[in-house]
């Protein structure tokens, strides 16, 4: 993962070169000018247009007339920080870091409809514990393609790391074997990776109850987290995805990815509004393909990039 200095800058370009249509609808708002009702309204309408959900932009702009009002706010530089304030007391209670010492080993499981980046995600984030020198065991719990458990060994060759995968096997029991032999090997983390699924395929949703169960048994406490993949470009059905994989096998964390691509971004706003107070915390994001393109949720960043300020 990339934290520090020019590379920082190269991720931060990607993620606001992402929100890109986002930024465009927003920054090309701001001209410097002063405020007035037509303003507020192409604003409204544009946070709505970045994925932000109805509910959410109505109660951001009602605060924003709020401060407006109270602090005789004329411009709207003035204005473009205040929605950047808001932006980030709405998001940073979603900001989360996995604690890697609730188990050993911990035992993650990752979850989320097709294509979201469940698999990718793992190989990022198997790079991520190399450089923080922990051992690392993946499962691929996806059993019916091939070409998933390629694609898995594939990422696992890349960091050093073992894969434990059946051909055509119950991904309960590639589950249940991966938990016990981190168990007897001393890991520091296992991953669980998952089939990707619609979440109204009941048969395929009481399967991932069943994988859940299986690491349970192997191991109390497992998994230690259940992560949620969304595609970033998803719009507002991230919303029912949360839900109805939280209802299925109780979420503790979500990434959400792509968000170099076409992804607006707004959806952050709209999930975390979704739990307000108690939010499922984001964990990373993702900007790219590539191995480090992973990072850390960041409220301020995002809000930032969101709004077009550095
Ligand atoms: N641009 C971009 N592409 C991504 C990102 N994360 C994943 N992808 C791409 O999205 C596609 C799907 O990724 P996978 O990791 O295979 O998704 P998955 O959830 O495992 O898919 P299934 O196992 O088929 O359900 C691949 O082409 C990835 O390279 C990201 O952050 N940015
Ligand atoms: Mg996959």
């Amino acid at each position: 993962m990339i934290t520090s200095g020019d590379k920082k800058t190269g991720w931060f370009a990607r993620l606001k070169q992402g929100l890109h249509r986002t930024r465009v609808n927003i920054i090309g708002l701001f001209t410097g000018g002063s405020i007035d009702e037509d303003f507020l309204e192409e604003l409204e309408y544009a946070l709505i247009s970045a994925d932000m959900g109805v509910q959410t932009v109505t109660e951001l702009l009602s605060k924003l007339r709020e401060t407006i009002k109270l602090k005789g706010l004329k411009t709207q530089d003035e204005v473009r920080l205040t929605l950047r304030d808001e932006l980030v007391a709405l998001l940073k209670p979603a900001e989360g870091k996995i604690d890697l010492n609730r188990g050993t080993p911990l035992v993650m499981m990752m979850v989320g409809v097709n294509g979201a980046g469940k698999t990718t995600s793992i190989g990022k984030i198997s790079k991520w514990l190399s450089n923080e020198n922990r051992s690392v065991l993946l499962a691929a719990g996806d059993t019916f393609r091939a070409a998933a458990r390629e694609q898995l060994a594939v990422w696992g060759e890349r960091n050093r790391v073992e894969v434990i995968s059946q051909t055509g096997g119950d991904p309960a029991a590639v589950a249940f074997d991966a938990v016990s032999a981190g168990k007897a090997r001393g890991m520091d983390v296992v991953i669980v990776d998952t089939a990707g699924r619609l979440t109204t395929q009941t048969r395929l949703m009481e399967e991932l109850k069943r994988i859940h169960r299986a690491q349970t048994k192997c191991m109390e406490g497992a998994p230690h987290e259940v992560i949620l993949v969304i595609d970033g470009t998803n719009g507002q059905n991230a919303l029912s995805q949360v839900q109805a994989f939280d209802a299925a096998v109780n979420l503790t964390g979500l990434i959400i990815t792509k968000l170099d691509g076409t992804a607006k971004g707004g959806v952050l706003a709209a999930i975390t509004r979704m739990r307000a107070g108690n939010p499922i915390p984001i964990y990373f994001i993702g900007v790219g393909e590539g191995i480090e393109d992973l990072q850390a949720f960041d409220a301020e960043e995002f809000a930032n990039a969101l709004v077009g300020l550095n």
